[in-house]
């Protein structure tokens, strides 16, 4: 496959072992929020689950493409809900992203989402805690959908079926 020279240039910076692999710590480094704070590391454990595509634990050059694209598209919406243009995601820009998405949730829960996914409890989403969790809410999503048989919102779990789908969706 083709890749972006400059992301393959950034790649080899920060594979600073020279195994041609990013581990956990290496790609941590190469994920920055606007703050330039690095991706938090449950986030990076995230993106290797992803695009760790042939199972080695790490991260070679042509799955580090895929991630850079698939994490620029997210920086994409990321720039258009952070209406303030400061950078993070504050509570009021996560309620607005989560209703244009399509997602009918209290101001509640988005409350609970803030406080789950600000990773450094400054109130706001940092861009690895947007992906985090528009990520696991897109795949809680699909999963819960697989119950909802009637599309109305609810869904009969059995104790070990709600494990199972939690299980398999995060
Ligand atoms: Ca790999
Ligand atoms: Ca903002």
């Amino acid at each position: 496959m083709t890749y972006d020279p400059q992301v393959a240039k950034w790649f080899n910076k920060v594979d600073t072992n020279r195994t041609g692999m990013l581990n956990a710590e290496e790609l941590q480094l190469a994920l920055r929020n606007n703050d330039l704070t690095t991706f938090d590391i449950e986030t990076v454990s995230l993106m290797i689950r992803m695009f760790d595509k042939d199972n080695t634990g790490t991260i070679d050059v042509n799955e580090f493409c895929q991630l850079w694209k698939y994490l620029g598209d997210w920086r994409g919406s990321f720039d258009r809900f952070d209406r303030d243009g400061g950078g993070s995601i504050d509570e009021r820009e996560l309620g607005n992203a989560l209703n244009e998405l399509g997602y009918r949730l209290s101001p509640q829960f988005v409350m609970e989402a803030m406080k789950k996914f600000d990773f450094r409890r400054e109130r706001r989403l940092q861009f690895d805690g947007f992906v985090h969790c528009l990520i696991l809410l897109q795949r809680l999503t699909t999963g819960f959908q697989q119950f909802d048989t009637q599309r109305n919102g609810n869904a009969y779990f059995s104790y070990e079926g709600f494990l199972t789908a939690v299980f398999k969706h995060t």
